[in-house]
C-alpha cells in the first residue's frame, strides 16, 4: 500500500521538551506571584492533560479556593500560558533541547523518497517553530509541508482532531500515512484518525500502554546511536529504523 506522508508529534517525539515544558511553567508561576511549582512528579501527573492552558486549569481545579478566587485564577490562564511561552521558546531557540536519535535522519530519508512530512501537535506554533528552527535550521520549513497544531483544535489529544486536519491539509488518506507519538493521549489520538503508530516512549510516558501502537521502538535509532538488540528483535535489517525498513513493517502490518 502506497506511503505518502509521515506525520510527527513534537512533544516527546521529535524531541525530548517536556522537562524544558516543566521548567518554563515554573519560571511563568514565579514571575507572576502564584506560589506555585511543579515538581517532577507533580508535572508526570499533570501530563495526563494534553495542552498548557488545560494543564494549569487542571491545577487551579485541584487547590482549595473560594469561587471568587478560583475565577479571578482562571482568567488569568492565558496570561500564565503566555509567560510560559516566551519562557520555553526562548530556551529551545538557543538550542537547549536537541532532536531524538534518527529523527533527522529518517527526515532526510522520506523527503528523498518524495514522501511527504507533517506535524500534528498540541503544543503553540511559536514552541514549533522555535524547536524546528533551532535543530533543523531554515531547511525546517522546506521539510514539513503541513504544521497542525496548538488551539486549531478544539478537541486536543487524545481527540482524533488534529490528526484529521494534518491529514486534510495533506489531502492524504490515513491509510496513506504513518503517525509518529510518544505518549498514550497521542496514540489514541492518532489510531482514532485511522493511522498506523510508531510509538517511542520517553521517561515520561514509558509506563504508558501502547498496545494499539503498529510500531514501538525505545527511539528510532542511528548509525551513531544503534538501538540495543536491534537487528533482530523488532527490526530485521539494521539497528535503527530505515525508512525502507518502516515501509515493509507497515505493508507486512496491514497486509
Ligand atoms: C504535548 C502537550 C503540550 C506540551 C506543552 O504536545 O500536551 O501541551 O506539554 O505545550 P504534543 P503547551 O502533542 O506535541 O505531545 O504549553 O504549548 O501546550
Ligand atoms: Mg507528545
Amino acid at each position: 500500500m502506497r506511503l505518502d506522508a509521515l506525520i510527527f508529534d513534537v512533544d516527546g517525539t521529535l524531541a525530548d521538551t517536556e522537562e524544558a515544558h516543566r521548567t518554563a511553567f515554573n519560571l511563568a508561576f514565579e514571575q507572576l506571584g502564584t506560589g506555585w511549582k511543579w515538581s517532577r512528579t507533580d508535572y508526570r501527573r499533570l501530563l495526563s492533560t494534553t495542552g498548557g492552558k488545560e494543564r494549569i486549569a487542571r491545577h487551579i481545579a485541584s487547590l482549595d479556593l473560594t469561587d471568587g478566587e478560583r475565577a479571578e485564577l482562571v482568567a488569568r490562564i492565558p496570561h500564565m500560558h503566555a509567560a510560559k511561552t516566551r519562557f520555553y521558546s526562548a530556551v529551545v531557540r538557543d538550542g537547549a533541547v536537541p532532536l531524538r536519535p534518527g529523527i533527522a535522519r529518517l527526515l532526510d530519508e522520506a523527503a528523498t523518497t518524495g514522501c511527504r512530512l507533517a506535524i500534528a501537535s498540541t503544543t503553540t506554533a511559536v514552541n514549533i517553530d522555535a524547536l524546528l528552527h533551532a535543530t533543523l535550521g531554515t531547511r525546517a520549513l522546506d521539510l514539513f509541508g503541513v504544521i497542525a497544531c496548538g488551539d486549531q483544535v478544539a478537541a486536543k489529544k487524545p481527540a482524533p482532531d488534529i490528526y484529521l486536519l494534518a491529514l486534510q491539509h495533506l489531502g492524504v488518506r490515513a491509510d496513506h500515512a504513518i503517525a509518529f507519538e510518544d505518549s498514550a493521549n497521542g496514540l489514541r489520538a492518532a489510531t482514532a484518525a485511522g493511522l498506523w503508530t510508531v510509538v517511542t516512549p520517553t521517561l515520561r510516558t514509558e509506563a504508558h500502554n501502547p498496545d494499539d501502537a503498529g510500531l514501538v521502538l525505545p527511539q528510532l535509532g542511528d548509525p551513531q546511536a544503534p538501538l540495543v538488540g536491534e537487528p533482530g528483535g523488532r527490526l530485521r535489517e539494521c539497528a535503527w529504523l530505515s525508512f525502507a525498513e518502516l515501509s515493509s513493517l507497515r505493508e507486512e502490518a496491514l497486509s
